[in-house]
């Protein structure tokens, strides 16, 4: 017992996917085994989700210096657990929630706490000279999560072109992980090469997903149905698409901008029939955030006059917090949760998160954020926690790419090599 104890904590500054500067903890055990992780941090933000601490001091970083939660952690996050368990990640979780003390991790910052948590997670498993995903789950039920990919992106992640965030790809009838890869690969490859030839692509957005020039959504959706079948797969049956409309972002007083280009504004009855027309005319299976927060009740009318196979996915509304997730439950709004450990602050908080939507019946997705780093202990997660689907951006960049390798040598490892869920059945 004695050699479990944490020995030091330790903080530092280091940067994320966009240079920005995020939280990296270090959490030492017996003074020899160690767990490093590092805060990821979002564009596109839910009003209710943990807040991230930044010193906001405008000569430093553009305001975004992380000076204090490194001395936070060096500090008083150092005081509270060392001497701890780390294998009881709940005491440790329910010491730092009692250090911030606030209800949305203000004081101390959720981008401070959900690195420590997922630090000494990764310090448990090292402990115990395992993986973080096997240290999870020791069930001989394990399988890869059925990745969710960006090709496009837009919204807040590549300012100036389409409103919607994610235009993503399911490899729904993919037979195993390497094969739904493989399929991306073709897909995002030949993406690329028809916006290049078309002279309509203006770089990668922050997930990695192509930043084009498109003038409305509806030509950006018929582009990817186009790809989908050039690359040789039949949609819905094979490859599908998935959107994060993120429509907090673009609902601006009271009427839904769809376009950057034209000056179309809808009403919130006009824009739930918008959806309603894509649905239908689109191989379109799983939608995250159709409306803004304040519109549940839209939530609830697209759910009830949709198809069934669509996953309406609550991400902005309810930002991995049981409270929001059960609201949202009550309410009819949504069949699925997007799950983000830093969206509450803890590994704890976010299991909590994930055992409610298991309760509800509610389909869950473990996500990444647009600012992410070489840390891939979301993969180990998904597969830790037995997570369905897996969202973590492109198929292209180092911090996006890091997560489907570390899928990948997991996959190597398991005794049905490569399984994989699968969900939709057309
Ligand atoms: C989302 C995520 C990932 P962000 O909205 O689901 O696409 O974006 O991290 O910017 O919130
Ligand atoms: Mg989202």
């Amino acid at each position: 017992m004695l050699l479990k104890k944490i020995t030091n904590v330790t903080g530092r500054m280091v940067f994320d996917s966009r240079g920005y500067p995020t939280v990296e903890a270090e959490v030492q055990v017996n003074k020899s085994f160690y767990g490093t992780s590092i805060s990821p941090s979002g564009a596109s933000k839910g009003k209710k989700e943990a807040i991230e601490k930044r010193d906001n001091n405008e000569n430093l970083y553009l305001g975004n210096s992380i000076d204090e939660n490194v001395f936070i952690i060096n500090n008083k996050v150092k005081d509270i657990l060392v001497g701890i368990n780390v294998e009881n990640q709940l005491a440790i979780d329910k010491r730092l929630i009692e250090l911030d003390g606030s209800i949305n991790k203000s004081n101390i910052g959720a981008n401070t706490t959900i690195a420590v948590s997922m630090a000494c997670l990764k310090a448990a498993a090292a402990v115990n000279k395992t993986s973080v995903w096997e240290y999870l789950n020791n069930s001989s039920e394990k399988k890869l999560p059925l990745p969710e990919i960006q090709i496009i992106g837009g919204g807040s992640h590549a300012i100036g072109t389409i409103p919607i965030q994610d235009f993503m790809i399911i490899p729904n009838g993919a037979p195993d992980f390497t094969t739904a890869l493989h399929w991306v690969f073709k897909i995002y490859k030949l993406a690329g090469e028809k916006l290049l030839s078309n002279n309509k692509l203006y770089g990668v957005a922050d997930e990695g997903g192509y930043w084009p020039h498109f003038n409305n959504i509806t030509s950006v959706l018929d582009f990817l149905v186009q790809v989908i079948e050039e690359a040789g797969f039949k949609p819905y049956r094979q490859v599908s698409i998935s959107l994060d409309i993120a429509a907090n972002n673009f609902k601006i007083n009271n009427k839904y901008k769809i376009s950057n280009k034209e000056n179309i504004l809808l009403s919130s009855n006009d824009f739930y029939s918008y959806l309603l027309k894509l649905i239908k005319a689109y191989p379109i299976i799983s939608i995250e955030d159709p409306f803004a927060e304040e519109d549940i009740a839209y939530f609830k009318t697209l759910k009830e006059n949709s198809p069934s196979y669509l996953q309406i996915v609550g991400d902005d509304l309810v930002v991995t917090n049981t409270k929001l997730i059960k609201e949202a439950y009550n309410q009819d709004a949504i069949n699925s949760v997007l799950i983000k450990p830093n969206q509450i602050g803890t590994i704890s908080e976010t299991l909590n998160a994930l055992k409610l939507s298991n309760e509800l019946n509610l389909m869950s997705i473990l996500s990444a954020r647009s600012g992410e780093s070489e840390d891939n202990l979301i993969s180990d997660l998904s597969v830790g926690w037995k997570m369905k689907q897996l969202k973590v951006g492109s198929f292209s960049r180092s911090e996006r790419m890091s997560k489907w390798n570390q899928c990948l040598r997991i996959g190597e490892k398991l005794k049905d090599k490569y399984a994989m869920h699968r969900i939709w059945n057309f």
